[in-house]
């Protein structure tokens, strides 16, 4: 297994020690060793479209080579940057993609079913992209060989390469232990409050991660019929999911359980939230300034305000919870407010260590979604 000191040697050994992306569990320890500093610049982007845009910025100001850091479900929203500015037709920017390969079919265990498709294309679609890539070996001379060959191919070239992580390569670096405890909830307790003061008729769309698994755990602890849409992939979207049904569903409260990490990778959607206007929308931020789900390496979300964005985006209503008293209190006002509506409900970072996943598929999901939608 390679270790995080020995990976940042080899990274240092080339002069690549300027970072940015959004954190993936593939590397999780690296993503940690990396959150931590340790002598390396690490800018946190809130997509990976913005981190390939980082990186050459980086490259325009110093002439050097950047690495983004990505899930491969990343990979897609890096199309656009790849082929229109960044490519050795256009502005020939160089720099390293590394890649953490979900979805990968030789695994044992089987990957989560929205990692299955980009598992299965991710090569086909570097080729097309023209980058050349090599899968990371564990052991260290051998990936200082690949790395070193990898950085020269891209300064020759003036274009992306991609090394790939798969599971397991690089050590489990454990510095998300030491939890601050900033404030009284985690996301699992604040589900279970909203769930349990909802009226029950209410629609809920759920975010990626997390989230998703421990709405779909209370429901089974519960006995309650599957009745949520638990966004598996996507992350991002589900705000703009739940808006569309606001607006085709009138009749009914739409309820989105989203993260901090969600709402910053599509901010625009708050726009169009706000723009159109749906009074039965309902967006609920658990921030707890991180991306949770993939280790906790922090999110840029305790230095901006989402009661003032969302105020600019023309939501009509927007509170702020950062106790389970304010929480009742504000599930309470809520709904009596026409939206769309924001509130914001500060936690701390982690979950159970026996968090389970969804045990019914995508599909099945959808069906009994659609079915309680319409009902
Ligand atoms: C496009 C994309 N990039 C990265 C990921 C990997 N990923 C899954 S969940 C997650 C963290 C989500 O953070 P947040 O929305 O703040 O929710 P939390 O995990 O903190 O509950 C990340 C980065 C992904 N699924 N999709």
């Amino acid at each position: 297994m390679l270790k995080c000191e020995d990976l940042k040697k080899i990274f240092d050994e080339n002069d690549l020690t300027f970072f940015s992306g959004v954190p993936d569990s593939t590397f999780k320890g690296w993503m940690n060793y990396l959150a931590e500093g340790n002598g390396m610049k690490n800018i946190i982007a809130c997509n990976e479209c913005e981190a390939v845009a980082n990186c050459s910025g980086y490259h325009l100001a110093t002439g050097k080579v950047g690495v983004v850091y990505m899930q491969n479900s990343g990979l897609g929203k890096t199309v656009n940057p790849i082929t229109s500015l960044v490519d050795k037709e256009i502005y020939s920017i160089p720099m390293v993609l590394m890649i953490g390969w979900r979805g990968n079919p030789n695994d044992e265990k089987e990957d989560e079913p929205q990692h299955k498709m980009m598992g299965k294309i991710m090569f086909p679609l570097l080729n097309i992209l023209d980058i050349p890539y090599k899968i990371i070996p564990e052991d260290k001379v051998e990936a200082a060989i690949v790395i070193e060959k990898m950085k020269k191919i891209a300064e020759e070239t003036k274009h992306p390469v991609a090394i790939i992580i798969q599971k397991g390569i690089i050590d489990n670096y454990n510095w998300g232990e030491n939890k601050e405890e900033k404030y009284e909830m985690l996301r699992e307790d604040a589900i279970k409050t909203i769930i349990d003061n909802l009226d029950g008729d209410e629609v809920i769309v759920s975010t990626t991660g997390h989230a998703s698994r421990e709405l779909f755990e209370y429901r089974v602890a519960k006995e309650e019929k599957h009745r949520d849409f638990y966004t598996v992939g996507s992350m991002g979207c589900s705000a703009s999911i739940g808006n569309i049904i606001a607006l085709e569903k009138p009749d009914k409260k739409i309820f989105v359980f989203d993260g901090d990490g969600a709402v910053l990778m599509q901010k625009g959607a708050l726009a169009s939230i706000g723009n159109y206007g749906a009074n039965n929308f309902y967006h609920i931020i658990f921030d707890n300034h991180s991306y949770d789900s993939t280790g906790g390496q922090p999110s840029v979300s305790e230095s901006i305000n989402f009661e003032k964005i969302a105020e600019g985006c023309g939501y009509n209503f927007i509170k702020k919870a950062k106790t389970k008293l304010e929480l009742l209190d504000s599930i309470k006002e809520l709904k009596e407010k026409q939206g769309p509506c924001m509130l914001i409900v500060n936690i701390n970072k982690g979950s159970r260590k026996n968090l389970g996943r969804p045990t019914t598929t995508p599909i099945e999901n959808k069906e009994a979604f659609m079915e309680f939608l319409n009902k």
